[in-house]
């Protein structure tokens, strides 16, 4: 049987690859961290996960999570994830969303024993590193221009990764991946944030949605489809770096297009409110992704499209608003 730890699994993403794993036959360990850290709870309902305590800027933590679970794949999905907040915590953010990167990779690499290559590890990179346009589209050797704190941490666990990697001959990989959603997503992402209130306005239990960029394009695929290729990518017998994206890009007008159009709304004008407060010091203005690396050496491919990734999540929050509403 495979062993694995996860980080950040309490989080979207480390909660389909824990089913994903645990369904493939795996012994799941997640690292959850905090004191009455209510997520921790949504992580204990997956059965067969076990669950150890640590924190990415605690090396020490990561060491005795390793030593406990004896993994074959790490998976380093922990990280303060929310780029508009990045802002406000730069400190904070590059502790735990860079140098948590490299304390994991430390972690990793010091109980590999002799064999550096005997634990495979896994690093939750990000489409967020392009920034600025350079090239459409973004491509694995596309050059990177982060354009928030958040992505100039990313950047530097991307090339610590590599680094790993090149120096001391570890399995380590790096996955490119562009913005997945899911009904699990967090509410203060977009898409999340835009169904929750499509279907609360149809609800009658919300008037309007503030909004910052509306203009701003994003290629979103859907995060099961996306835990898939991270697994792919550490059954490699070589590790490597890896873009994961639908190919499509759409706008945050169109994204409201669609979530609107799922409950019989055609003109959202009326509900839709600019609030400069949602606007971003930079913003990355383009995404799309160029996957077929991953897609020719992966066999990877994306099963669900925007549409229905859209209407996925409009209904899932209709009816947890329903059940909230009584
Ligand atoms: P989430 O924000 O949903 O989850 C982030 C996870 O990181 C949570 O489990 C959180 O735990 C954990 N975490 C935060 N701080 C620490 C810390 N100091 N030590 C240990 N764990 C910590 O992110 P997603 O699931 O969406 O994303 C997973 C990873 O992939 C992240 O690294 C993200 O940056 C990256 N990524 C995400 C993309 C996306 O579109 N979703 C695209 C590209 C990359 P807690 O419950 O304690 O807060
Ligand atoms: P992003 O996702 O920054 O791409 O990072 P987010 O959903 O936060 O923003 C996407 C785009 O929407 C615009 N926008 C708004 N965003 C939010 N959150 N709230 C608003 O009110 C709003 N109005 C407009 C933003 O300006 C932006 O252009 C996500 C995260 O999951 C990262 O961790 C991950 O690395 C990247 O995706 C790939």
């Amino acid at each position: 049987m495979k062993r694995a730890l996860i980080t950040g699994v309490t989080g979207q993403d480390g909660l389909y690859l824990s089913e994903l794993l645990l369904d493939k036959g795996y012994e799941v360990y997640g690292l959850v961290r905090g004191q009455n850290n209510p997520k921790v709870e949504i992580a204990r309902q997956i059965p067969g996960l076990k669950l150890l305590f640590g924190d990415l800027t605690d090396l020490s933590s990561l060491l005795r999570a390793v030593q406990t679970a004896q993994p074959d794949e790490v998976y380093n999905l922990g990280a303060i994830s929310f780029v508009a907040y990045s802002w406000e915590n730069a400190h904070l953010t590059s502790d735990v969303t860079g140098k948590g990167v490299l304390n994991m990779l430390e972690a990793v690499r010091l109980s590999c024993g002799d064999d550096p290559g005997r634990i495979r590890f896994y690093q939750a990179s990000s489409s967020e590193m392009f920034g600025k346009v350079q090239e459409v589209p973004q491509r694995e050797s596309t050059l990177l221009w982060p354009r928030s704190p958040y992505g100039v941490a990313k950047v530097f666990g991307h090339y610590m990764t590599i680094n790993y990697r090149e120096s001391y001959g570890m399995h380590a990989s790096s996955g490119i991946l562009f913005n997945h959603e899911s009904p699990r997503r967090g509410p203060e992402f977009v898409t999340r944030k835009v169904t929750r209130a499509v279907a609360r306005i149809s609800l009658g239990l919300q008037k309007d949605l503030e909004l910052g960029n509306l203009d701003a394009r994003r290629d979103w695929g859907f995060a099961g489809d996306y835990v898939d290729a991270m697994w792919r990518m550490l059954q490699q017998e070589q590790a490597d770096d890896y873009v994961v994206a639908t190919g499509e890009t759409h706008s945050i007008r169109e994204l409201l297009d669609v979530a609107f159009a799922a409950v019989g709304i055609e003109d959202w004008d009326q509900y839709v409110k600019l609030n400069p407060a949602f606007l971003r010091p930079a913003e990355v203005d383009l995404l799309i992704g160029d996957a077929s690396k991953a897609k020719e050496q992966l066999g990877w491919e994306p099963r669900v499209g925007f549409e229905q990734l859209v209407q996925m999540m409009v209904e899932n929050d209709l009816a947890e608003q329903r059940a909230l509403a009584g």
